[in-house]
């Protein structure tokens, strides 16, 4: 027999253990060995309860999401079956919930008749971010027993709930808040119950009382949380599963429940959010390094290089964890100013009640300034955030070459300037690394870890379980203009661009965008990032490409000139008053003029045409990413842009959607515009990687370098 799960016997109570490291995901093996542990315990006669607990940190991470991937119907015997067989278990069932409890595993314990929890412990249905429901009856048996308002917020949001806020719920019945054994404390609890002769507690003994729900109820709950699952196919079928759970006994629930789970998980969204799941754990592994035997470099102490929005930002997230932190610029004055503006935001989340006054007290005694550069003699790791200039970014090394530890790593916070060329002022490259923090650098969560050819591993390493610290999704990117992000979506700003120049408007590009799930569309996007920094990130491209199309960027260049910077000065693409923004016919003739001066007929053009040229580049440009080892994995740019960048989650990022749609439909549409643009040549060839796995029917994330 396997020991996915363990079989012990306490008195007249039988303790089934859940016993699949790291996270007692929910496998045939384990589904078959809880089966079996149960009725061997049902069947002996010595044994009256049954207590089902964890021999890890978390009770249980729910489904084995792997198994999904398959596809069609899932291993007998599935997890309905395991938790009807709890329900229907002659035998009283308790669930020990000793940490996390997610998906499948608190469907395990609303299954059982009674629920002891440890007050840390959190239980939550998180299926929606995978693009599912809770397909074993937690759709059924949550508002039955916690309530539909309850069972609605914690199935479409995925978020776990406290123990404590469900035992006040009535769906834990008891906290062991005491300093005792847990298990045990369990077995007792099971003890007494028998002793009571507590009864069987099945859900389908219970009808839910729809009578205090507002008649509109289910319609008001769709309309208040359509702004956030926009473009989601998921929750919708959550909500139809506990409307099922408020009309139907629970046997037929359960049935609808499940046709819901299934439509649900043949979609290009749940394999789409899979794929970010499994991607954002990937993301760590770094090739090469073998992290049991790569030393870390202890960080006890970091110092930021400028004080500005981005120092300041990337300042915070140190504070944040507990880690003392030294700001350096050039004059009192900017440091006092960045300090104000540290300050104003921590106040700001005091003000949201996200943090006390004492946490802020405490996180400000952790910062210390300096205009000195023999002050960061101490730093374990300096990382600058000064102006995006190669020389001035280079005389801050050398100054930090002067100054700080050997050992220190110095890392740059730059967003498209080499790395080895910054490295080389310094005598210490293998301590040199880029650290490319995204705005606002507080509250986003990823960060790229550029790595440069001479960047030592334990340095490589250290950054990335530091980023984990600080609470920040680490994608490992090799040196190249822009590194991902910013390389793989400059060219969807490019054709988004250009396709102003071809006739398109920018609500029209906007509205393509965020037809296809992005947040906002590119031209909003520039409006709110700035047509300035927009031109001026592009000044040194412009400069430094041979063959560049001069048509390239005319119409955010010509509104540079304008003095048109987008929001900040009320006009750009768009014009903006106050919160409304509106089309602007000027633009439209800006874009119509360079058209006429570059030669350019204006056309009408569709919204499949601004979509594939607009997204096509971007996977292409994956490709050559991919190809040239910049990034490790498909799923490593999939992350980039779904987190740095907003690519729709339920897309999986560009890489895997072109997995989803086929790289042949992608290889075709990059010829289409290749043959028909007259810069097509430049600017749609395709990445030769592209074209091998299109010919070999394979997809981006086969592909190992
Ligand atoms: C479900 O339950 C459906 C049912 O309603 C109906 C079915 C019919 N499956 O995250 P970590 C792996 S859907 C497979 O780094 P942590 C993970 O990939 C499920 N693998 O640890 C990683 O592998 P590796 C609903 C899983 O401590 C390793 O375990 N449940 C699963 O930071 C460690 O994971 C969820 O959505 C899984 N379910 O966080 C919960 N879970 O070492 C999903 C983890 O090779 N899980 N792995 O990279 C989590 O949210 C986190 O893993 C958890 C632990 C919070 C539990």
């Amino acid at each position: 027999m396997s020991n996915a799960s363990l079989y012990q016997l306490r008195g007249s109570t039988a303790v089934i253990t859940l016993n699949q490291p790291p996270v007692n995901g929910l496998g045939q093996a384990l589904r078959q060995s809880l089966l079996t542990s149960l009725q061997r315990a049902v069947d002996d006669d010595a044994v009256d309860t049954i207590v089902l607990a964890s021999s890890g940190k978390v009770f249980c991470g729910g489904a084995d999401i792997t198994e999904f991937s398959t596809g069609g119907a899932l291993a007998k015997p599935d997890l309905p079956q395991v938790c009807n067989a709890i329900e229907t278990a002659p035998k009283l069932v308790i669930a020990a919930i000793n940490g996390l409890a997610l998906g499948g595993g608190f469907e395990l314990a609303l299954a059982s008749d009674y629920r002891i929890a440890l007050p840390q412990a959190r239980l939550g249905l998180p299926e929606v971010n995978l693009g599912l429901l809770p397909g074993a009856g937690g759709t059924q048996r949550l508002p039955r027993l916690g309530g539909v308002p309850l069972a609605l917020d914690m199935i479409t949001s995925g978020r776990p709930y406290g123990a404590a806020q469900l035992c006040d719920a009535g769906v834990v019945d008891r906290l062991h808040d005491a300093d005792t054994d847990f298990v045990e404390a369990a077995v007792t609890y099971a003890a007494q119950l028998s002793a009571e002769s507590a009864p069987k507690r099945r859900c389908e003994d219970i009808a839910i009382d729809t009578s205090e729900l507002p008649d509109n109820y289910f319609t008001e709950f769709r309309t208040t949380i359509a702004p956030r699952t926009h473009g989601y196919y998921a929750p919708e079928r959550c909500i139809q599963a506990v409307e099922a759970a408020c009309e139907l006994p629970l046997a037929e629930g359960l049935q609808r429940e499940n046709a819901l789970f299934m439509e649900c998980l043949d979609t290009p969204q749940a394999r789409a959010q899979q794929h970010l799941f499994f991607a954002e754990r990937g993301v760590g592994k770094i090739p090469g390094i073998d992290t049991s035997s790569t030393p870390v470099r202890d960080i006890r102490k970091v110092a930021v290089i400028g004080s500005g929005t981005m120092g300041g930002g990337i300042a915070m997230n140190f504070l944040n964890a507990g880690i003392p932190t030294i700001i350096l610029d050039l004059n009192a004055e900017a440091l006092q100013r960045g300090i104000g503006v540290i300050r104003k935001n921590y106040e700001y989340t005091v003000k949201k009640g996200r943090l006390s006054s004492e946490q802020l007290d405490q996180r400000m005694a952790l910062l210390q300034t300096t205009t000195d550069y023999t002050d960061l003699d101490d730093a374990d790791l300096v990382i600058e955030a000064v102006f995006e200039n190669m020389d001035i970014k280079k005389k801050v090394f050398r100054a930090l070459e002067q100054s700080c530890k050997p050992g220190a790593i110095l890392a740059t916070n730059t967003s498209t300037l080499d790395v080895d060329e910054i490295a080389a002022v310094t005598s210490r490259p293998q301590d040199v690394i880029g650290l490319h923090f995204f705005s606002p650098a507080n509250v986003m969560k990823l960060l790229e870890i550029v790595r440069g050819e001479q960047t030592a591993d334990d340095a490589l390493l250290t950054a990335v379980q530091l980023a984990r610290r600080i609470k920040k999704v680490p994608v490992v990117s090799g040196v190249c203009w822009g590194f991902i992000g910013n390389r793989a979506t400059e060219p969807y700003v490019r054709e988004s661009m250009a396709l102003l120049l071809e006739g398109a408007t920018p609500a029209q590009i906007d509205r393509v965008h965020t037809d296809f799930g992005m947040p906002m569309g590119l031209p909003s996007v520039v409006d709110l990032a700035g047509i300035d920094i927009v031109v001026q990130a592009r000044a040194d491209r412009r400069a430094h490409t041979v063959d560049l199309d001069p048509s390239y960027c005319a119409v955010p260049r010509k509104l540079f000139e304008l003095e048109r910077f987008g929001q900040k000065s009320g006009r750009g693409l768009f014009i903006y008053e106050g919160r409304a923004r509106r089309e602007d016919p000027e633009v439209l003739q800006i874009a119509a003029t360079a058209a006429e001066e570059f030669a350019i007929e204006q056309r009408e053009l569709g919204d499949e045409e601004i979509l594939e040229r607009t997204i096509y580049p971007i996977i292409n440009e994956g490709a050559r990413i991919l190809e040239e080892g910049i990034a490790a994995r498909s799923g490593d740019i999939d992350v980039v842009l779904a987190y740095g960048f907003g690519f729709p989650r339920y897309r999986g990022g560009p890489m895997q959607y072109a997995d989803e749609i086929g790289l042949d439909r992608v290889l075709a549409g990059l010829n289409k515009y290749r043959k028909q643009l007259r810069y097509g040549e430049t600017w749609f060839k395709p990445a030769p990687l592209l074209e091998k796995l299109a010919k070999a029917g394979k997809k981006f994330r086969d592909y190992r370098p």
